[in-house]
């Protein structure tokens, strides 16, 4: 089954949002294996965003990213990267839907509250990155309740 790294961003937890992003994968019947609040630090997060180093906008990021702790998730269920991508709204919230996280809790891209990994082999080098010690396996008794087969 697919899983995706969902982090709630400092000023999501700043701002007490964890609660009402959590309840929007529980009740789209995802289920969560992993889940913790953290502050890892500079080096940690650096490497997080790797592939954006060379923006203008990456110290920003980064002191944005190590100001207070973060919330890490994994999320899982059939096609959870982009439907969890879908579920966050677009980069800038001046361009993220009415309805998404995002385009309903935030107003600026410095300030955009949570990260959702964009494709299934990020999801995964994420999850390794944020989960060193392992995800938790369980069965949902809601399963064949949300998926047919
Ligand atoms: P994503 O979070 O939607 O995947 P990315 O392009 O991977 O977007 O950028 C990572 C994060 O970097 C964004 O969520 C946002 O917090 C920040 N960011 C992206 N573009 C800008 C920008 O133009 N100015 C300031 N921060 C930015
Ligand atoms: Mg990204």
């Amino acid at each position: 089954m697919e899983r995706t790294y969902i982090m709630i961003k400092p000023d999501g937890v700043q701002r007490g949002l964890i609660g009402e992003i959590i309840k929007r994968f529980e009740q789209k019947g995802f289920k969560l294996v992993a889940m913790k609040l953290t502050s890892p630090g500079k080096a940690h997060m650096e490497e997080h965003y790797a592939d954006l180093a060379g923006k203008k906008f990456f110290p920003g990021l980064i002191s944005y990213m190590t100001s207070g702790p973060v919330c890490c998730m994994v999320w899982e269920g059939a096609g959870v990267v982009a439907t969890g991508r879908k579920m966050l709204g677009a980069t800038m919230p001046s361009e993220s839907a009415p309805g998404t996280i995002r385009g309903d809790y935030c107003i600026e891209v410095g300030r955009n509250i949570c990260h959702g990994s964009d494709a299934v082999d990020s999801a995964n080098k994420e999850i390794a990155l944020w989960f060193p010690e392992g995800i938790s396996e369980w069965n949902s008794c809601q399963s064949s309740w949300i998926y047919e087969g």
